[in-house]
């Protein structure tokens, strides 16, 4: 069983460098064409789909609407949940990453970043952009569970249950599946995946728009992963990502 992960293209808030979470920011003009070219290599090693998930954030669902363009594939089902969205970045959302390093200092950042339990401070619950009172999630039955912040331990609590009770079955019934998500909702199932240490995954950055492949055996052992990319190009996209929380 292959199952496709692909992290949006880059985003306008990508590009200027801010936490972005669970703000709904679109596509740079940079990140469509990298979306594109993902298509494109999709294309090229014979991928299909049978069924499609994304996030409610607009990034993720047109970096899946451009791949599946590209494939002549627009007319596959997609299932869309807010459980697949950005780990919620809480009050540090809107800051530019370089500057909060040169304000509270490089480490700080990466903890804020990078470690798995540590939550950026949260958002208050009046402020408008709480999904417990936005539009977006007005069908979400029990509010409560929407997060104010989230560290990728609260992250993998909502991904890893929504993959193994809506994906894993559709997989096992024999369906191709791509899922087009964020930096974190996919680091959260890379950990799980890949059984990673919290350690372990602090050193993981997944790049945006680089399709990541994964092969499973019948008992959903992990046989192999690989991102359709040459080496050179992967490792320039992934340091990008791991130095936008350096001090300029
Ligand atoms: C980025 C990830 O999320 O940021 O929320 O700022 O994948 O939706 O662009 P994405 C954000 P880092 O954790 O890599 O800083």
């Amino acid at each position: 069983m292959k199952l496709v992960l692909i992290r949006h293209g880059e985003s306008e808030w990508n590009k200027l460098n801010l936490f972005t979470g669970w703000t709904d920011v679109e596509l740079s003009e940079k990140g469509v064409d990298e979306a594109k070219e993902a298509s494109r290599q999709l294309k090229e090693a014979g991928f299909d789909f049978d069924l499609c998930y994304t996030s409610y954030l607009k990034r993720a669902i047109h970096t899946l609407n451009e791949v599946l363009l590209g494939l002549d594939r627009e007319w596959l089902p997609v299932k869309k949940s807010w459980k697949l969205n950005e780990r919620h970045y809480g009050a540090l959302q809107g800051l530019n990453k370089s500057e909060t390093a040169a304000k509270y200092g490089e480490e700080q950042v990466k903890i804020w970043r990078r470690s798995y339990a540590v939550m950026p401070p949260a958002l208050e619950e009046q402020d408008e952009r709480n999904p417990r009172t936005q539009e977006q999630y007005r069908e979400v039955e029990d509010k409560e569970t929407l997060p104010l912040t989230e560290s990728l331990k609260e992250t993998v609590a909502r991904v890893v249950p929504y993959f193994e009770s809506e994906i894993k079955p559709q997989m096992q019934a024999g369906k191709r599946i791509v899922i087009a998500a964020h930096g974190n909702s996919l680091r959260a199932l890379v950990k799980y995946f890949d059984n990673l240490s919290e350690d372990e995954i602090m050193g993981v950055n997944i790049p945006t728009a680089v399709p990541l492949v994964y092969e499973f055996d019948n008992d959903f052992k992990v046989l192999k992963h690989y991102y359709l990319a040459n080496e050179e190009e992967l490792n320039a996209k992934m340091n990008a990502v791991a130095n936008q929380g350096k001090a300029k």
